[in-house]
């Protein structure tokens, strides 16, 4: 009868635990000039309230990285949403800009398919011999999954797009503009420890490419062993108890 009672004081709080995951949050508007916590790469510069990735000039690879906000844990989940603008378009206007969640430590420049190291988003605008040079990708450690062609709009339009990305255990849903572009699963994921990194390119043709208002979201995986340990810590002070008793 005693152990039942120590039973019932100690799951419903290790439970209670065990749902309790960390969670990372970013907010940046750029309008600042300067951002907390984030390394910018290459021709990257926080100008004009907003993060110009690249210029419009030839050849270019730019990036900025935030820094890991969940102490290395590992990530189950995390949300991402930001506004782009691509224009001074040239010679047809390229290459893109990419979202990466890379793992812990892999940051820099990255080109429109990102890091090939975690999960990388590329809005891409240029033809490489792929489905067209208006598309969004996805790849997991570099390895391409999705290419799905948007006919509408043009991602270099020079108009503010807003996208969102929602990663819950592998499944990565894609929106732009508040409209689903595509869902997947990506096979063999598992959680890893990592930050967010953006990315974009440009060569013999060229744009502009800006990114404002990113927003983001991290949950981590709860440790079960600490919580285990826990759990047998409450037990036995509450055996002591019942003993002294
Ligand atoms: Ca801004
Ligand atoms: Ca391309």
């Amino acid at each position: 009868m005693k152990k039942l009672r120590t039973l019932l004081i100690a799951l419903p709080l290790t439970a209670l635990l065990s749902n309790t995951a960390f969670a990372g949050l970013i907010s940046e508007d750029f309008n600042s000039g300067s951002v907390n916590g984030a390394t910018l790469y290459g021709p990257s510069v926080v100008v004009n309230n907003e993060l110009q990735l690249t210029s419009s000039n030839p050849s270019l690879l730019g990036g900025m990285s935030f820094s890991d906000q969940d102490n290395g844990q590992l990530i189950k989940s995390w949300g991402a949403d930001f506004d782009f603008r691509i224009d001074g378009n040239s010679n047809g206007g390229a290459d893109g800009i990419s979202l990466t969640y890379s793992r812990l430590g892999e940051v820099g420049v990255a080109s429109e398919e990102g890091l090939f190291s975690g999960l990388a988003i590329g809005f891409d605008t240029w033809n490489n011999d792929e489905t067209s040079g208006n598309h969004i990708s996805l790849r997991y450690d570099g390895v391409l999954l999705v290419e799905q062609h948007i006919s509408a709009p043009s991602l270099q339009d020079g108009v503010v797009h807003n996208t969102a990305i929602t990663m819950d255990e592998g499944l990565v849903s894609v929106s732009l503009d508040g409209t689903s572009i595509f869902t997947h699963q990506v096979a063999n994921w598992s959680a890893y420890s990592g930050q967010f990194n953006f990315g974009a390119r440009t060569g013999w043709a060229m744009s502009r490419q800006v990114v404002d208002n990113f927003n983001a979201n991290t949950v981590a995986v709860p440790e079960p062993s600490m919580l285990a340990l826990f759990g047998l810590a409450l037990f036995g002070l509450a055996r002591r108890k019942t003993i002294k008793k």
